[in-house]
């Protein structure tokens, strides 16, 4: 990565940007590196479908360790769906993996389409850890992460077959963030965001949602506002899942193991009373 002097400010813009910079600088909890630890694909993104109950029995000793295993399939799962959505993509193409954590998604793409990916981060800190994957796994040829804001990537105009943001839209405002989107994808090219979104019909910003915005220092939007943000700038949806139902498993599994933050209460309790959802929406820039 070449960090200019002032390419800190040009990407971080706001005292907002530096926060949420700051958090994703300094995270090192267990919870994401031993799950990322089991095979090299590092995550920050939740889980979707069923656990093996059968993780819970067995020896003590090896208890946890199955549990970490678990997860980390749950959260891969997830990452596969994600990238089943993004259609028809040829080895030529070029992906962007827009607040790109770690890098896992970017890694799991180009093994799956043999495509080149670039993966930008506001986390000085991420880029460089994922680099070092790409590294060690031999596809920094087609695998690049960049220190770079997603609202203003400096990457070329028509030039993407596809974007995605994995858990990342709640950091930033939805208009400017697909205006670059529009300017970035060519002609018929594929947007998928997974996201929690709360629930319009339920009203405002419920007090559970509102505790995992302060937990992970974002600002979590509404259903509605997506798919505002998306028609005014010619993203028109090809699908829609509310992953919901799939991801809660994900959640009471986590919740029993030794590596709960705190949070899965907040998620449990939003998801079950309905004020706060996980979808996965797919459109097309025309
Ligand atoms: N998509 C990844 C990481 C999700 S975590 C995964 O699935 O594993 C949220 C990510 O959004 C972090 O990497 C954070 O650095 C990034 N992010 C937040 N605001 C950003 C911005 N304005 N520009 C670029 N990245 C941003
Ligand atoms: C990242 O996951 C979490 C987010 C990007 C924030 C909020 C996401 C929503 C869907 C509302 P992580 O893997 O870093 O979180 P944790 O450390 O809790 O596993
Ligand atoms: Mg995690």
């Amino acid at each position: 990565m070449t960090v200019t002097p002032d390419a800190s400010d040009r990407v971080v813009r706001t005292a907002y940007q530096r926060a949420v910079a700051d958090y994703w600088n300094k995270e090192k909890d267990p919870v994401n590196l031993r799950l990322g630890d089991v095979d090299g694909l590092y995550h920050h993104h939740y889980g979707i479908g069923d656990w093996d109950p059968a993780v819970l029995d067995g020896p003590e000793s090896t208890r946890d360790e199955r549990i970490v295993q678990e997860l980390h399939r749950l959260e891969s799962a997830q990452a596969d769906v994600l990238l089943d959505h993004l259609g028809a993509v040829a080895p030529g193409h070029r992906l962007l993996d827009s607040g790109c954590g770690r890098g896992g998604t970017s890694i799991m793409a180009n093994q799956r389409f043999g495509c080149r990916v670039d993966g930008v981060s506001i986390s000085e800190s991420q880029v460089a850890f994922a680099e070092s994957q790409a590294r060690r796994r031999g596809v920094d040829d087609k695998v690049a992460y960049h220190f770079r804001n997603m609202l203003h990537t400096g990457l070329p105009t028509a030039s993407f077959h596809g974007i995605w943001n994995n858990e990342s839209t709640m950091y930033v405002d939805l208009f400017p963030l697909f205006a670059e989107y529009s300017r970035l994808l060519v002609h018929g090219g594929r947007y998928v965001c997974i996201t929690g979104c709360y629930n319009d019909v339920t009203g405002g910003r419920s007090k559970a949602v509102s505790r995992i915005d302060e937990h992970y220092t974002c600002n979590i939007h509404s259903r509605g506002a997506y798919f505002k943000a998306l028609a005014a700038h010619g993203l028109v949806p090809i699908n829609v899942v509310d992953l919901t139902a799939a991801t809660i498993p994900y959640w009471e599994l986590r919740a029993k193991s030794s590596l709960a933050t705190g949070i899965e209460e907040p998620f449990l309790t939003a998801y079950r009373e309905g004020s706060f959802h996980y979808l996965l929406i797919a459109a097309d820039r025309v």
